[in-house]
């Protein structure tokens, strides 16, 4: 796999769908449909970015395989070749309600490893990005995480509103003891959160694989732990649950909340 032409191109068609989704919310013309319910979105501009994906790679390199989102002729089950992981847009619900805290989320895989790895803010213009073995940059500066391996006292924890509201697995008492908790509302900026270390976990649950692919794979560059909430390992191709942590913080919400929780 040619690694360099591969994040060259990556990047450049990154840029230019920011571009045509600034365009769109410039021009306010798109249409917005509901999916499985009023909180699950699509848009025009989703369908047109996974086109604009779709066409390219199938022009640069026929023999890729593209899961992504919006289209059932783009979701494969399995790994084979190179596989390039999609969400054209991730917070599609803060897309249309905010016009901000949305992002385009990108993993590419050569069957089950993850090579590169890029997650597009683009009202923040911020491309965070990954070849593996180089590290992790935000807009080509290389991540130091702020805060390397706090207890969870010290840490800030991020976790979507069901896990909150419920008392998931008693995960809402460990966010009482850490300092504090955020919730962003779109899964690829809160990994990057953890990526970047302005937040120590974030957990989540029923994620999809376009959510979590390009978050996975700077998590393991970076050597955090990324799994599912039972600690499991994680097929980036299967949805499911995701605690992505720095080490300390994991292995709190692990031993004092989740597996206490499934005992009792
Ligand atoms: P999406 O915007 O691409 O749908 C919201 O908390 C986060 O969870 C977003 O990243 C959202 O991605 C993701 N998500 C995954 N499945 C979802 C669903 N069925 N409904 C709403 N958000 C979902
Ligand atoms: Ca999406």
């Amino acid at each position: 796999m040619n690694t360099k032409e591969i994040d060259r191109l990556a990047r450049e068609w990154l840029l230019e769908a920011g571009a045509i989704i600034k365009q769109e919310v410039a021009e306010c013309k798109y249409q917005i449909s509901e999916k499985t319910g009023p909180s699950d979105l699509v848009t025009s501009v989703d369908k047109k970015i996974e086109k604009f994906f779709a066409k390219k790679i199938a022009e640069f390199f026929p023999t890729h395989q593209l899961v992504a989102e919006e289209d059932d002729a783009h979701k494969f089950s399995t790994f084979k070749g190179v596989t390039w992981i999609l969400d054209p847009i991730d917070g599609t619900l803060n897309f249309v309600q905010q016009q901000a805290n949305y992002a385009i989320s990108l993993g590419i895989f050569e069957e089950n490893h993850g090579q590169l790895a890029y997650v597009f803010d683009v009202e923040r213009g911020s491309v965070y990005s990954c070849i593996v073995g180089e590290g992790v940059f935000v807009d080509n500066v290389k991540v130091e995480r702020l805060r390397v391996d706090p207890s969870l006292e010290e840490s800030l924890l991020i976790m979507n509103f069901g896990i909150i509201a419920s008392n998931y697995l008693n995960l809402a008492d460990a966010g009482r003891r850490a300092r504090a908790v955020r919730l962003y509302g779109v899964a690829s900026l809160e990994m990057m959160a953890v990526i970047v270390g302005q937040a120590d976990g974030y957990i989540s649950r029923s994620l999809m694989p376009w959510d979590i692919a390009a978050g996975y794979i700077m998590a393991k560059e970076l050597n955090l732990e990324v799994t599912r909430i039972d600690g499991s390992e994680i097929n980036v191709l299967e949805t499911g649950s995701l605690m992505i942590a720095s080490k300390e913080v994991h292995q709190t919400l692990s031993t004092d909340y989740i597996k206490k929780t499934e005992i009792n």
